[in-house]
C-alpha cells in the first residue's frame, strides 16, 4: 500500500548522504563549535595521510575571506579515472560515498579512527559548496557539489603548473546545519602545531586571509621536541630530550620524553594522531615499562644501595615530561569523549619497545641515569617523611 513505498523510500533516503544531514551529530559528535572544526581536521588527516604514505612533503590550509577553508597537499592527487563498477571518477566515489573506506583502503590504514574518521564524504554532505581540484598527470581537474551533490561533473579545467601534483578541498560549512558559526584561526593552529610534532619533517603553512596572517609549522624532533616544549619555563635535569621509536606486531610507537628538576609531570598521549585524553592501553603501559626499566638499571647498577622506603611508581615519575603516539589499524575508542584507547595490542607494543630501548638509553646515559633515579629516591623520602610528620601530629 502507499504506507509501504513511502517507508522504501524514506529508509533508501536516510541510507545515503541525506542521513548524514538528517544527524550530523552521529558522524561528527554534534553540530557545535567541535563539530564545526572537525570538519576541517577530517580533510586535513586526508592529507596527512598522504604525507604519512610518504608521498605529500607539505600541506597548506588557508582560511578564505568568504569564510570557507581550503586544504591543500602536495601529494599524488586523488585518482580521477572512472572506476570499472561505478562508472564514476574515484574523487567523485570519494566525496559521494558514505564510508568509502574499505575498498580503497591500499594496504596501510587510515589516520583517524573510532567516531570519527568517517571521512570526505561527511564533510560534503555538510557543507554548503565543496570544490575538490586534483593536480596529476599534467593536468588540473576540477570537481564541485553542494551538500553531497555533484553540482559540477570532474573535468579537466587547465594545464597543472610545471610538476605539480596534489589535491586541493575547498569547502564552505553548511548554515543550515551549523547557524552562523566560522572558523576559530587558534583552534586551526592548535591542530596545525600537533599535527607538526606528530609528523616529524612535514611543512604545515597556514594562511589566514581574514587576518592576513601566515604562519609555517614543521619540526624536525617530532615528539621529542613536542615533550621539551611540554617543560618549557621548567628547569631541565638535561637539554636534549630522548626519541624512543620501533614498531611490534603492526602497531608503530613513538615515544618523547624530558626530566625537569621540578615535581610536575605530564604525559600526552596519541592513538593515530588523535588526542587521547583519557589514556589507555599505551599510557598504563608506558608507565609500567617506564618504572621497570628504571627499577632494572637501578638495580643494576647499585643505585639502590640504601635501606630507606622504596620509590614507587609516582616517584619514578616526577618531573618526568613525555608524548606516547601510537598508530595501529583499527583503533578502539571508549568513553564519553572516545577519548581511552582500549586496544590491547597497543600496550603490548609500548611496554616491548619502552622497555628494551629504555633500559639502554640509560645504560648509555649513566649520568642522566643517576641524576634520576636519585631524584625518585628523594621523592620517596619527602614521601615517607610526609607520612611520618602526619603520624606524629
Ligand atoms: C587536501 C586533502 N587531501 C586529500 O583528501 C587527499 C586524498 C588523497 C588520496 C591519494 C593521494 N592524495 C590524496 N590527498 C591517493 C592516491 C593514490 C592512491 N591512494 C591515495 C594513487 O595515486 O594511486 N586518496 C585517498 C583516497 C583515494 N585517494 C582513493 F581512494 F581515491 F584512491
Amino acid at each position: 500500500g502507499p504506507h509501504m513505498s513511502y517507508d522504501a523510500s524514506a529508509i533508501r533516503v536516510l541510507k545515503g548522504l541525506e542521513g548524514v544531514r538528517h544527524r550530523p551529530a552521529m558522524y561528527i559528535g554534534g553540530t557545535g563549535v567541535e563539530g564545526y572544526h572537525h570538519l576541517f581536521k577530517e580533510i586535513l588527516d586526508n592529507a596527512v595521510d598522504e604525507a604519512l604514505a610518504g608521498y605529500a612533503t607539505e600541506i597548506l590550509v588557508r582560511l578564505n575571506e568568504d569564510g570557507s577553508l581550503t586544504v591543500e597537499d602536495n601529494g599524488r592527487g586523488i585518482p580521477v579515472d572512472l572506476m570499472p563498477e561505478e562508472g564514476k571518477p574515484a574523487v567523485e566515489v570519494i566525496y559521494t560515498t558514505l564510508h568509502s573506506g574499505g575498498k580503497f583502503e591500499q594496504g596501510a590504514y587510515k589516520v583517524s579512527g573510532g567516531l570519527h574518521g568517517v571521512g570526505a564524504s561527511v564533510v560534503n554532505a555538510l557543507s554548503e559548496w565543496t570544490v575538490v581540484e586534483v593536480f596529476r598527470e599534467g593536468k588540473h581537474h576540477r570537481i564541485a557539489f553542494s551538500r553531497g551533490e555533484v553540482t559540477e561533473p570532474l573535468r579537466v579545467v587547465g594545464e597543472a603548473p610545471r610538476g605539480k601534483t596534489g589535491t586541493r578541498v575547498t569547502f564552505k560549512p553548511d548554515p543550515e546545519i551549523f547557524g552562523n558559526l566560522r572558523f576559530d584561526p587558534s583552534k586551526i593552529r592548535a591542530r596545525l602545531r600537533e599535527v607538526a610534532y606528530l609528523v616529524a619533517g612535514l611543512k604545515l603553512v597556514f594562511q589566514d586571509r581574514q587576518h592576513g596572517k601566515e604562519e609555517v609549522f614543521l619540526d624536525k624532533g617530532g615528539v621529542a621536541s613536542f615533550a621539551k616544549a611540554l617543560a618549557e619555563g621548567e628547569d631541565l635535569l638535561y637539554e636534549k630530550p630522548f626519541l624512543i621509536r620501533g614498531t611490534h606486531g603492526e602497531v608503530e610507537v613513538e615515544v618523547g620524553f624530558l626530566h625537569t628538576q621540578g615535581y610536575n609531570a605530564e604525559i600526552l598521549t596519541y592513538a593515530n594522531m588523535i588526542p587521547t585524553r583519557d589514556g589507555g592501553t599505551h599510557l598504563t603501559a608506558f608507565k609500567s615499562a617506564y618504572s621497570r626499566a628504571l627499577n632494572q638499571y637501578a638495580k643494576k647498577a647499585g643505585l639502590n644501595k640504601e635501606k630507606g622506603p622504596q620509590p614507587t611508581g609516582d616517584d619514578l615519575l616526577e618531573g618526568l615530561y613525555a608524548v606516547v603516539s601510537v598508530k595501529l589499524p583499527n583503533p578502539q575508542f571508549e568513553g564519553q569523549t572516545k577519548g581511552k584507547l582500549l586496544n590491547p595490542e597497543a600496550g603490548t607494543a609500548v611496554g616491548q619497545v619502552v622497555y628494551e630501548r629504555l633500559l639502554e638509553i640509560l645504560e648509555e646515559n649513566p649520568r642522566i641515569a643517576k641524576a634520576v633515579y636519585e631524584k625518585a629516591l628523594r621523592a620517596a623520602q619527602a614521601r615517607e617523611a610526609a607520612r611520618k610528620a602526619r603520624e606524629l601530629v
